[in-house]
C-alpha cells in the first residue's frame, strides 16, 4: 500500500505516557512496512530549541517550531509522532492551523495523581519542592482538550491497548 504523511500529536501531562505510547507505536508502523518518525520535546530542547524554556511564550515558540518542522517532514510522505504537552487550546490551534488536514490530535489523558505515583523522572518532586518552577500541572498550567481527535486513557490500560487504539483511529489516513 502507498503511504500517506500525517503528524499524531500527542499532548498531555508530564508523565502520561506520550513517549512510552510513541515509541511502541514507532517501532510497531515501522515493523508494518511504513516510514515513521518522533519529535519530542525533551529532545528538540537539546538542539534546535535549546534557547527556549518553560514560560508560555516560549512553549509556544517550542509548539510552533515543532509543528513547523513536522510539516515538512509529513509533506515527504513520512508519519510524523510529536509527543508535546502543548498545555493550552491557543497552542493546540496554532499546531492545528500550521499542519491543516496533516493535523491529528491525540490527547494522552491520565490523572495527575497518577503521573505524579509514576514521577518517572522526579520532577514532580521537583516541582512540589519548588525546586523546579512553572512545571505543568503543579504551577503551570494545563488546559483540558475540549475536542481532541482521539483520547487514550493510560491510567487503567496497557501500552498495547493504546497503541491498538490509535492504529484503529488512523489506520485509513495512513494509506491511498
Ligand atoms: C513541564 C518540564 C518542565 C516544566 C522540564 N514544565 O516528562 P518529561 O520532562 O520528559 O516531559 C516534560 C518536558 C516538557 O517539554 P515539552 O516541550 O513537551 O513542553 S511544552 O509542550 O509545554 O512546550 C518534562 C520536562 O520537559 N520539563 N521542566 N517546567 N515540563
Ligand atoms: P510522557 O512522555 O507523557 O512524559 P512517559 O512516556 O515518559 O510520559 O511516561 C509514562 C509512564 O507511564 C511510563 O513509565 C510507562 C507508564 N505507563 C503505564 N501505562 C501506560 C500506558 N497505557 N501508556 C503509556 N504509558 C504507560
Amino acid at each position: 500500500p502507498h503511504q500517506k504523511g500525517m503528524v499524531i500529536w500527542l499532548m498531555g501531562l508530564s508523565g502520561a505516557g506520550k513517549s512510552t505510547i510513541s515509541n511502541l507505536f514507532e517501532e510497531q508502523l515501522n515493523e508494518s512496512g511504513f516510514f515513521s518518525m518522533q519529535l519530542d520535546g525533551d529532545e528538540m530542547r537539546k538542539g534546535l530549541n535549546y534557547n527556549l524554556g518553560f514560560s508560555m511564550d516560549d512553549r509556544a515558540e517550542n509548539i510552533r517550531r515543532a509543528a513547523e518542522t513536522a510539516k515538512i517532514i509529513a509533506s515527504n510522505g513520512v508519519i510524523v509522532t510529536c509527543s508535546f504537552i502543548t498545555p493550552l487550546n491557543a497552542h493546540r490551534e496554532m499546531a492545528k492551523n500550521i499542519l491543516g488536514d496533516l493535523y491529528f490530535e491525540v490527547f494522552i489523558d491520565c490523572p495527575i495523581d497518577v503521573c505524579e505515583q509514576r514521577d518517572v523522572k522526579g520532577l514532580y518532586e521537583q516541582a512540589h519542592n519548588n525546586t523546579l518552577k512553572n512545571f505543568t500541572g503543579v504551577s503551570s498550567a494545563f488546559e483540558r482538550p475540549t475536542d481532541p481527535d482521539l483520547i487514550l486513557y493510560t491510567a487503567n490500560s496497557t501500552v498495547q491497548q493504546c497503541c491498538n487504539e490509535l492504529h484503529d483511529a488512523v489506520k485509513n489516513r495512513i494509506t491511498d
